[in-house]
């Protein structure tokens, strides 16, 4: 169901330009040319180039160039990448030392640029830093370090964006803040995955992870059902936290084919639905569905508040790939769509048990600080690693006052690593199936490990939560 979200979901590391270059210094400058090359070429034909030419011919998924770089004791540097985009969009794979993994997007671009590539905790002496081709088809002229500044203290606001919101909405988001940086919650998608991990490495996900997907009326219609509230309600009977995402499918227009079902309707290639179209006019019999859908969804949400169950709520996740219908026009109707459901819910409906997770990266994209209490992104690359140029984007977007959260991840960040990264997600979310239950995403031992380290609470851990920030 989310596969497309898996292989475009790397694709949300987003340039972080403003970030890096506030805080070069020292900058070590590593040229393509003169790395160790597998499968790639040296090429001089693009002009613009430092160092004696770049390395193109990125065609085969083991494609790579491999640097050595040397730092004179172990800490942390912002890593940049100068490259072109001459073959439109591209996603770079960075490496450190055959481990630690970190998808880099890089920009169409006419000319050689630098993007930031997050960054890299390296050891005294010699480490190695890959670019290994990922989508390929781009051109590498050289890769930089320079030691990263210490992190300022971070500045949440807080208060929620909603002035009306409830005293559980409050106690869970003042809970959140108290922790933020000192701890990640652990969390799972979906109660049936849950309960695997419990089975599996004898603690339970702090937060469980819910979709109201099959509460659309355009599923409801086809006969679904639902049990997401249930699931909710009784982990949060246990004690836990929710959050709580919603796979809209579209209010209508699905295609309704073998290749497109209806129930892929929430996917752009699923339905012709014009969510640009349907906000443009208010009479616009779409845009009465649009109401229907969330008068239909904010019955689900009075459920939770009814039960005291305050939410992590992420409704119209990874907007700005693209391959949902919300995000198909661009930015300015998603944005539109994201106040309008802000306004109905909070104002209109009076739902005010949510914390409001927004799920995309890129500037142009964010509906504002008034509207919006936590920052979060999906990450799928696997490695388990720290996820700290999402994380680094995540900060510049919300300038430090907004809690951010890896809502939805495959491979779960190794405590050591977000401690030495500073990397500090409030929570993760992992989702189900071939992610939680694959060692290519997360081997067993490591899934123990993580679980039993001492920086990730469990649901035994946070008992009492809505107290402990009184
Ligand atoms: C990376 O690998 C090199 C060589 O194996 C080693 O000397 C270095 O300590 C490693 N660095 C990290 C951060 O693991
Ligand atoms: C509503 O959306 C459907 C599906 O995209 C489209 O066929 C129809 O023309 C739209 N109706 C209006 C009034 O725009
Ligand atoms: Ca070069």
């Amino acid at each position: 169901m989310v596969k497309l979200d898996v292989l475009l979901g790397s694709a949300l590391t987003l340039c972080a330009e403003a970030h890096t270059l506030g805080r070069r210094q020292d900058a070590q400058i590593y040229e393509a040319e003169d790395a160790v090359l597998s499968g790639v070429t040296v090429e001089t034909s693009q002009s613009g180039y430092s160092g004696t030419g770049y390395v193109g011919g990125f065609d085969d998924a083991a494609d790579k160039i491999t640097f050595t770089v040397n730092s004179d004791s172990t800490k942390l540097y912002d890593l940049s990448i100068r490259y072109a985009g001459i073959y439109g969009a591209k996603v770079t794979t960075v490496v450190l030392n055959e481990s630690a993994k970190t998808d880099v997007s890089l920009a169409e671009t006419s000319e050689f640029t630098t993007v930031a590539g997050g960054q890299v905790l390296l050891n005294e002496g010699a480490n190695t830093i890959d670019i290994v081709s990922n989508w390929g088809y781009y051109l590498i002229d050289y890769i930089s370090v320079s030691p990263s500044a210490p992190r300022p203290p971070h500045n949440v606001t807080p208060t929620l964006s909603n002035p009306n919101a409830n005293a559980d909405a409050t106690a869970l988001y003042q809970y959140l803040a108290s922790i933020y940086g000192q701890n990640i919650l652990s969390g799972q998608q979906d109660a049936t995955w849950a309960d695997w991990v419990t089975q599996q490495v004898g603690k339970t996900p702090a937060v469980l992870g819910v979709d109201l997907i099959d509460y659309s009326p355009s599923r409801v219609e086809r006969g679904t059902t639902s049990t997401a509230v249930e699931d909710a309600i009784a982990h949060a009977g246990k004690g836990g936290i929710v959050t709580v995402v919603w796979h809209w499918n579209a209010p209508t227009g699905l295609y309704n084919t073998e290749e497109e079902p209806w129930w892929s309707g929430f996917y752009t290639a699923a339905t012709d639905f014009d969510i640009a179209a349907a906000l443009s006019d208010t009479t616009n019999a779409n845009y009465t569905l649009i109401i229907r859908d969330i008068d239909a969804i904010a019955v689900q949400l009075k459920r939770l508040q009814d039960a005291d169950v305050p939410i992590l709520f992420r409704p119209l996740h990874e907007a700005e790939g693209g391959w949902f219908w919300w995000g198909a026009k661009g930015p300015e109707p998603c944005k539109a769509l994201w106040n309008l459901i802000y306004d109905r819910w909070t104002n209109f409906h009076g739902i005010n048990n949510l914390v409001w997770v927004w799920n995309s990266v890129a500037a142009d994209w964010y509906p504002g600080d008034n509207v919006a209490d936590v920052l979060s992104t999906d990450v799928y690359a696997t490695g388990n690693g720290p996820l700290s140029a999402q994380y680094n984007s995540l900060i510049d977007l919300g300038k430090d006052t907004k809690l951010i959260a890896a809502a939805e991840v495959g491979s779960i960040p190794l405590p050591a690593q977000l401690q030495a990264y500073e990397a500090d997600w409030v929570w993760f979310c992992t989702w189900g199936d071939q992610y939680i239950n694959n060692a290519e995403y997360n081997a067993p031992d490591v899934l123990k490990a993580i679980y039993n380290d001492e920086y990730v609470l469990t649901l035994d851990e946070i008992q009492g939560w809505r107290n402990a920030s009184k």
